[in-house]
């Protein structure tokens, strides 16, 4: 290989090792509501990965809200949401459930950790 050549190879090699790195790995979290708790309740990411979410509400209807994110879901009973969004902030970002129908909805919470 003739030198331009070769050190054409060796940018484009690095520019696409660069740009995998910002956009992220996708990550995929498969998170049941029930009795009142998210099960995962910590999810940890890093910076940038896609999230991809599968929230099902086990026993009765569920959210799954971040304010921070911006997401606001619901789930019926025994009902399964998917959604998915890119961890652009990092921080520690609370989760939880908004739902009215019973109190203790209220305490249902959860944990994103995005390093
Ligand atoms: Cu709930």
């Amino acid at each position: 290989m003739n030198r331009p050549l070769a050190m054409l190879a060796v940018a484009v090699v690095s520019w696409v090792g660069l740009s995998a790195r910002e956009q992220g790995q996708t990550r995929e979290f498969t998170i049941t509501g029930r009795d009142h708790r998210y099960s995962p309740a910590r999810l940890e990411v890093n910076k940038d990965d896609l999230v991809k979410i599968t929230f099902t509400a086990a026993d009765m209807p569920h959210s799954f809200n971040s304010e921070h994110y911006r997401i606001a879901k619901r789930a019926g009973a025994g009902q399964t949401v998917t959604f998915e969004f890119r961890a652009d902030q990092a921080g520690s970002f609370e989760f939880y459930c908004n739902l009215k129908q019973d109190e203790r909805c209220r305490d249902m919470k959860g944990t994103l950790v995005v390093r």
